[in-house]
């Protein structure tokens, strides 16, 4: 009689480390592959099947180097306008966003080495592409969680550049009454659901965001198709948090979309150096959701696969694993002189800039006049100046905020001016206080 159980099959990994052989060597004896735009090399290369649509079911030919997809179909369009991938309109809003990140950027990093704010402040400055081509495709009732690199996220998602600059500065008009700062973007009414400063935590609450999309659409009938997009960085995959989240989302068919801004580095530690499979793209199948690498320097071929990705989720396919290959063009933070990365690999992404790229794309194909982009970005500077003003002139946060979300009221009277709870005043206890 055959067992119903298969005999166990061993599976040969696909590399290994010999505890002889460095971590990482120029390795003349193996196949080598350059990783992305590192300056080091992969030990192994492997070969995966492309297909060029995100909505097939099975597994195992889920997996996408979406530069293909975008071949596909460029080489479909003529090159009439009305076969661009994008139209003016949607051209200019891309623009306007990531020059908005940029500009905004650039401007905190002034307004910290002047003692404006303080706390570490991570930028993203060079990967304005990834957050652009997701969050401008998606509706004010989607959530999008952040890490501690978040100005910009809450930026594309509509908070107001104000808004965010007076948290930056502490200012009790900021996006969370100065409470959060430069690692805790939060804003109920855009749906940002925060930053957060200790990697991976934001990824179960965007799972939790999705669950909830589901449990409204599902148990509670309502007519509700959000969607939520977790941004996170490569160094961030080899924690557990994601692994259990991608399950969970598979599992449930949650509307996420987990999107890796894999940069390279996670501070000075090498991206190829922390992670067995540097590929982080190929974990998707792994839990039976697509996953795909598209290059983050681009921001139309983001916007490509974010379509589908956000598409699938909002149609009740479930999630994807997309990985952005991406790279910061300043330090960790701005407390981090950034010396440790080599200036070749610094320069190789600096040449390919996404918003220079997007500003030849525009101008070549007649969407835009140096005029209309020059117009935007004097129009974005004026923005961002007068959100300084605002900031710098915008009162500090009450001292009765002081108790605010430490911890809970414990008789439920509130906090009184003087930023003591009410339940200390002598009245309360007497009962004679006026409420
Ligand atoms: C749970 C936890 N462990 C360690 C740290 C310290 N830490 C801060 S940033 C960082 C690197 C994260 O790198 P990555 O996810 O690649 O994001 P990037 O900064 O490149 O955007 C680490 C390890 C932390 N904040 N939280
Ligand atoms: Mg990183």
């Amino acid at each position: 009689m055959s067992s119903a159980f298969a005999a166990p099959k061993i599976i040969q990994p696909l590399n290994f480390r010999s505890n002889e052989k460095p971590l990482f060597d120029s390795v003349k004896s193996s196949p080598t592959t350059s990783f992305l735009g590192s300056v080091q090399k992969l030990r192994f290369s492997s070969k995966i099947p492309l297909t060029s649509s995100l909505n097939c079911r099975s597994v195992s030919s889920n997996v996408f180097a979406v530069s293909e997809v975008v071949k596909e179909r460029k080489s479909k369009s003529s090159v009439s306008p009305s076969n661009l991938l994008i139209t003016k309109e949607e051209g200019l809003v891309l623009f306007e966003d990531m020059t908005l990140g940029r500009v905004f950027e650039d401007m905190c990093a002034q307004m910290y080495y002047r003692g404006k704010m303080f706390g570490f402040v991570h930028l993203y400055n060079g990967q304005e592409a990834v957050s652009t081509g997701f969050i401008k495709l998606l509706k004010q009732a989607d959530s999008v969680v952040s890490t501690y690199r978040d100005h910009v996220h809450a930026l594309s998602k509509g908070v107001p550049a104000r808004a965010v600059m007076s948290e930056l500065f502490g200012k009790a008009t900021g996006c969370c009454r100065g409470q959060g700062g430069s690692m805790h973007m939060f804003s109920k009414e855009h749906n940002v659901l925060g930053g957060f400063a200790f990697i991976g935590e934001g990824i179960p609450v965007a799972t939790g965001a999705a669950f909830t999309s589901k449990y409204k659409r599902e148990v509670l009938k309502e007519n509700c198709d959000d969607v939520t997009v977790a941004f996170f960085g490569d160094g961030t995959c080899n924690n557990g948090q994601f692994y259990e989240c991608l399950n969970m989302a598979a599992l449930w068919k949650l509307p996420i979309i987990f999107v890796v801004e894999n940069n390279l580095w996670a501070i000075g530690m090498s991206h190829l150096r922390a992670t067995s499979d540097p590929e982080i793209w190929k974990k998707g199948p792994a839990f039976g959701m697509p996953g795909v690498h598209v290059d983050g320097m681009d921001v139309l071929k983001v916007r490509e696969v974010a379509k589908e990705a956000v598409d699938r989720a909002r149609r009740g396919e479930g999630p994807t694993l997309v990985e952005c290959e991406t790279y910061r063009f300043r330090g960790h933070s701005l407390a981090d002189p950034d010396e440790l990365r080599d200036a070749g690999e610094k320069a190789s992404y600096n040449s390919r800039d996404p918003i220079t790229a997007l500003k030849k794309y525009l101008t070549e194909n007649n969407l835009a006049s140096e005029a209309d982009l020059k117009a935007i970005e004097k129009r974005i500077e004026e923005e961002i100046e007068e959100a300084v003003d605002y900031a710098d002139q915008s009162p500090a946060p009450h001292r009765s905020q002081l108790l605010e979300n430490v911890f809970a009221d414990p008789k439920g009277f509130g906090i009184g001016p003087d930023g003591k709870y009410r339940c200390e005043d002598p009245k309360f206890t007497e009962g004679t206080a006026q409420v």
